[in-house]
């Protein structure tokens, strides 16, 4: 295969860096579910640790089955290099600890993931680093923000939990003209829908708990950039600041999921296309922020940034957070739980959830709607999914309007 033309992303994401011959035959790649590594004799070891000699030393900094990984992750996100963490929240903290000093500033979207928002308002802040949230729908406010200082400007797109969406080329070309680096958490959106190193970034991280690994059984993370980024985010930000290094066995898991995911982010996607249609079309709808619909404030972008819109919805009903609440209640089939990409539909609350680390202030200042809901529409039959979400929402209770 390396000898051939490049091959499509799913080949690549079956096939990459992997020769069952060289591993007597074996078709899945082995789990290398070691900590240490044994040197031939002393002089070996000393040179390894030194970088003088290829090889591993110890699981917190390399192992052959995260670096199986990490190559995939990289090649499909059209990057030089990876790195594979414990968490999402490992990745972002171990790149931002990496890039980021005393006195530096960060330049963010409005709209974050919950914990992404806390670390840094909590912790990056705690450290001497100033967070400037703009409007990054806006490039003026994009250019306002930025300092001398600005080292980093960092997004979601489309952003956790209300859709926001980034022109991930404005912006980066804007940022880069500062001489900042660009971080992009492209979870939202997977590498199959978006890939921002393409687009001008020069990482993105990713919470490969959600669509990479797929089935909802792992916590992970990854970052990939240029071969030089990510050496520092490893050996500095991953084996001295965090350590937030991903076990091998979900190493494993997440390059089982990777073989299917392109397969499952268009089955999501054409899930969601139906689910939003259908919860636009209901009387007790207030309002469907969904990509894909028309009525999107920024369908223009997502038609011309996405191959496809995705499969998380965010709405909010005419009954508000109550009415929210009653249906979610209501549902049988939809699980009511956080996190998302899994195969299963998923239905929270951000405001009293994943989004319950900002006050309420800050919620409505960041334009995270105290009733929104938040769905992550899954692969089952979506006749199931409509079905069920259709009579949670039929219950004459979630219809009346709230004073
Ligand atoms: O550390 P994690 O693997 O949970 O990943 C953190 C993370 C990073 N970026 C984005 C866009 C995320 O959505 C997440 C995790 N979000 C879950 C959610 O929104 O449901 C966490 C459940 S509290």
């Amino acid at each position: 295969m390396d000898n051939a033309k490049p091959a499509g992303f799913a080949t690549r994401a079956i096939h990459l860096g992997y020769d069952p011959m060289q591993h007597e035959g074996a078709l899945t790649p082995p789990l290398h579910l070691t900590s240490t590594f044994a040197f031939e004799d002393a002089e070996a070891g000393a040179a390894i640790f030194a970088g003088e000699k290829p090889g591993y030393f110890y699981s917190r900094i390399s192992n052959p089955t995260l670096d199986l990984l990490e190559r995939r992750c990289a090649d499909l996100e059209g990057a030089e290099a990876g790195v594979a963490f414990a968490s999402g929240m490992g990745s972002i903290c171990s790149v931002l600890w990496t890039f980021l000093s005393p006195g530096d500033e960060i330049v963010t979207d409005k709209t974050l993931y919950g914990c992404t928002f806390a670390f840094m308002r909590h912790g990056l802040a705690k450290f001497g680093i100033t967070i400037t949230h703009a409007d990054m729908t806006d490039p003026d406010s994009v250019r306002a923000a930025l300092s001398d200082k600005t080292r980093i400007v960092y997004f979601e797109t489309p952003a956790n939990p209300n859709m926001r969406l980034v022109d991930i080329e404005a912006i980066s070309l804007i940022a880069r003209q500062r001489g900042c680096k660009v971080v992009v958490d492209n979870t939202y959106a997977t590498p199959v829908l978006t890939r921002p190193i393409e687009l001008g970034a020069d990482i993105v991280v990713h919470s490969a708990t959600k669509y990479m690994g797929g089935h909802g059984d792992l916590v992970g993370g990854i970052a990939v950039g240029s071969a030089e980024d990510m050496q520092q985010v490893r050996i500095f930000g991953m084996k001295d600041m965090t350590g937030a290094v991903m076990a091998p066995f979900n190493a494993m898991l997440v390059l089982r999921g990777l073989k299917t995911l392109k397969l499952r982010v268009e089955k999501h996607c054409h899930n969601a296309m139906t689910v939003a249609r259908a919860l636009e079309a209901h009387p007790a709808v207030a309002k469907v922020n969904y990509p894909g619909l028309e009525s999107f404030a920024q369908h223009m972008l997502a038609a011309r940034q996405m191959p496809g819109f995705g499969a998380m919805i965010a709405f909010e009903l005419k009954g508000g957070l109550e009415a929210g609440r009653a249906m979610m209640n209501r549902l049988q089939l939809v699980r009511r739980a956080v996190s998302l990409g899994d195969t299963e539909t998923l239905i929270q609350h951000p405001a009293s959830m994943t989004h319950s680390t900002y006050t309420p202030e800050e919620r409505a200042a960041h334009g995270i709607a105290e009733g929104l809901i938040r769905l992550s529409v899954g692969i089952e039959e979506v006749e199931d999914i409509v079905a069920d979400l259709l009579s949670a929402l039929d219950d004459p209770a979630s219809t009346s309007i709230a004073a």
